[in-house]
């Protein structure tokens, strides 16, 4: 659904360093890299690519050879106390673009005190988990490149996302995201449930029924009870503007408790991140259903891009 997005433009600045707070994710204030490949056709692929929230936006190495050596560091803004990384490595701009590019197979952290720890990366298209044996307290990270795994055409290396997180999450922890229905994945990806909840903007759930998204479906069940009171949400597809009018939009919902009891809400209409509150409520899971659908231009299938809960 993605396939036509390089040909947009879009305003890169305004958009790189908007990347919502997520509980326990910590805010990377910038990024840099040994080299950076050079940009093609209005495309770039600077390291700031790997922290602007979309996985359809990556870095890319731009030395001769395959990118051995090559690295991106993260600068945290001051000493975080590093508990989990999580790496979208490989180009995840579409399935086909992610065999053809080189991923890394092993990277080599390195900590603002000097200390190093090595990371091995499956090859799969996969969010990859790294978590630390104890919290690490650094302000920057460096991920050099000492393995690859090769990709069909493509020489150079790339990594789409990094996010970081430590132990601070107090909000509500997802244990699982079911859906109603949900579209089949295609060449751009797949639009599973658990894409609302992953901190990426261009990664979205989905409905896979005939009609226009009315009536469908997200469940969301925390494990435990838990106290919620606002839903943020990204309504649509949230990667750009072009593609965000393409696909319906919800406007309207209903939230539905573990105790059966409901409240109505109103959904915005625009693809900027929105928190809409509610009474607050304790409850092990919410079932949010989408009762008002606005259409989209081209593709008659209701997405979400994120929709996350808070106490
Ligand atoms: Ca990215
Ligand atoms: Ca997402």
């Amino acid at each position: 659904m993605r396939a036509n997005s390089a040909t947009f433009t879009i305003a890169l600045c305004a958009t790189l360093f908007s990347t919502t707070a997520f509980a326990g994710q910590i805010k990377v204030a910038g990024a840099m890299a040994s080299s950076t490949y050079a940009p093609q056709e209005g495309a770039t692929y600077d390291a700031a690519h790997a922290i602007d929230g979309k996985h359809g936006k990556s870095w890319v190495e731009g030395e001769d050879g395959s990118g051995l050596g090559s690295w991106i560091e993260l600068d945290l803004g001051g000493s975080q106390d590093v508990t989990r990384i999580k790496m979208w490595a490989g180009d995840w701009y579409s399935t086909d673009y992610w065999r053809r590019a080189n991923r890394p197979k092993e990277v080599e952290l390195s900590f603002s005190d000097g200390t190093k720890q090595t990371w091995k990366l499956d090859d799969a298209q996969e969010v990859q988990v790294l978590d630390l044996a104890s919290p690490k307290s650094t302000s920057s990270i460096r991920f050099k490149v000492k393995g690859i795994h090769s990709g069909s055409t493509w020489l150079d290396t790339v990594i789409s996302e990094i996010q970081v997180f430590d132990a601070s999450g107090d909000g509500p922890v997802v244990r699982e995201v079911t859906a109603s229905t949900e579209l089949p994945a295609d060449g751009d990806g797949n639009y599973n449930p658990s894409n609302v909840a992953d901190g990426i903007k261009d990664s979205m759930w989905c409905e896979g029924d005939d009609g226009d998204g009315s009536g469908q479906s997200l469940d969301f069940a925390f494990g435990a009870s838990t106290r919620i009171s606002k839903l943020s949400l990204i309504n649509g597809i949230g990667g750009s503007m072009p593609l965000w009018m393409k696909a319906n939009r919800a406007v309207g919902g209903t939230l539905t408790f573990s105790d059966g009891s409901t409240e109505s809400i109103v959904i915005k209409n625009s693809m900027m991140p929105q928190v809409i509150p509610f009474s607050a409520k304790t409850t092990t899971s919410v079932k949010l259903t989408f009762t008002e659908v606005k259409a989209g231009k081209e593709y008659n299938d209701l997405c979400i891009s994120e929709a996350t809960f808070g106490g």
